[in-house]
């Protein structure tokens, strides 16, 4: 097991462009020593059984922390806030951050594409503007999980579909302020 000054030591498994670059922007958040493991995915390094024994579904990302294996990326982003002690925590909070964590993570990207991008996300996306409305975070005051996995959805939403934020300025600020955070220019736009 990897360490760090003889404490184990976080490894994040992903590849080049991937969704593990979601959890990366979050441990550059807080700031704690970790490993990122970037397999070969053309040569199916995912499919090994080294690594399906971490993963038994051949996906990134993948985390280890001690005896500790997870995978998909919002779980491994709530293990690790939590693990971290950086939940909420007031119950009500943590359920928002859950809310939005799953949100970012099913509802919203299965609107991006096919027909639901005319017909879902325009609704979906005015919604969130009205929540992101005079708002710097989803949750509370400060940075949490729920903003990792919005922004990287926002963002990936961009890059991957074209998607246009500018009828919704609550979104389109929101997403601003995040890509200026330096973890995350290191984390998603893999900036080192
Ligand atoms: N919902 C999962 C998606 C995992 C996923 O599909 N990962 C892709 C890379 S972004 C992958 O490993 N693809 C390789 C494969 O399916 O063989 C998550 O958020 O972790």
């Amino acid at each position: 097991m990897a360490q760090f000054k003889g404490v184990f030591m976080i490894q994040l498994y992903g590849g080049q462009q991937t969704r593990a670059a979601i959890v990366r922007w979050y441990l550059e958040e807080l700031g704690i020593p970790y490993e990122f493991v970037v397999m070969d995915m053309k040569a199916g390094a995912h499919k090994q059984p080294d690594f399906l024994a971490i993963n038994p579904m051949g996906k990134v990302p993948a985390l280890v922390d001690g005896e500790v294996k997870l995978w998909e990326s919002g779980a491994i982003l709530l293990y690790l806030a939590d693990s971290q002690e950086k939940m909420p925590e007031d119950a009500g909070a943590r359920g928002q951050v859950y809310q939005w964590v799953l949100f970012a993570n099913s509802t919203l990207p299965q609107a991006m594409t096919g027909e639901a991008k005319e017909t879902q996300l325009p609704k979906l996306l005015t919604a969130l503007d009205a929540a992101l409305t005079g708002k710097e975070f989803l949750v509370g005051d400060t940075l949490t999980v729920a903003d990792v996995a919005m922004a990287s959805i926002l963002s990936y939403a961009q890059m991957l579909f074209q998607i246009d934020f500018s009828p919704y300025s609550a979104v389109q600020s929101y997403l601003g302020g995040m890509t200026e955070r330096s973890a995350f220019r290191k984390g998603i736009m893999g900036q080192d």
